[in-house]
């Protein structure tokens, strides 16, 4: 019997085992990020404090005939997260829940396929390499 399904990880294009979340933020809104991925067992993030603007040009409310200048860049924190195909919605979305005011600024998410990843320590590659002791296999088998 051939059931219609619903696939629960979407079809990403181009098709990867990895993903890398990279999402621009408000800097204030980090550490509540930071904290519910943790508590969902995600770990291995990596923030860097960027400057950037979006369509607004970096003004707050949109001005008929303001110029972009230098001064637009508008702080914020760069979150970048490599995780298994299977982890990205729950990444986003509890990125978004916790990231997101509704106003204008609240940043944007950018889904990036990783070819492989490589732990520098022990040379191992793959799903090995991107798992971590006290990581969300490690939560759920009690460990
Ligand atoms: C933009 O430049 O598009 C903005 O969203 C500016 C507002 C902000 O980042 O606080």
């Amino acid at each position: 019997i051939i059931r219609a399904q619903t696939p629960s990880v979407p079809q990403y294009v181009p098709d990867s085992d990895f993903y890398k979340v990279e999402a621009i933020l408000r800097p204030w809104r980090i550490p509540k990020v930071s904290s519910a991925l943790l508590k969902m067992g995600i770990r291995g993030v990596t923030v860097s404090d960027a400057r950037g603007f979006g369509a607004q040009g970096g003004s707050k409310e949109r001005q008929g005939g303001s110029e972009f200048s230098e001064d637009s860049f508008i702080p914020k924190v760069k979150m970048e997260i490599v995780v298994r195909k299977d982890q990205v919605e729950d990444v986003i979305a509890k990125i978004i829940e916790e990231a997101r005011t509704g106003e204008i600024g609240d940043g944007k998410i950018f889904l990036i396929p990783v070819s492989d990843v490589i732990r520098v320590r022990t040379g191992e590659r793959g799903e090995h390499a991107e798992r971590m002791a006290g990581g969300r296999s490690d939560m759920s088998s009690g460990i």
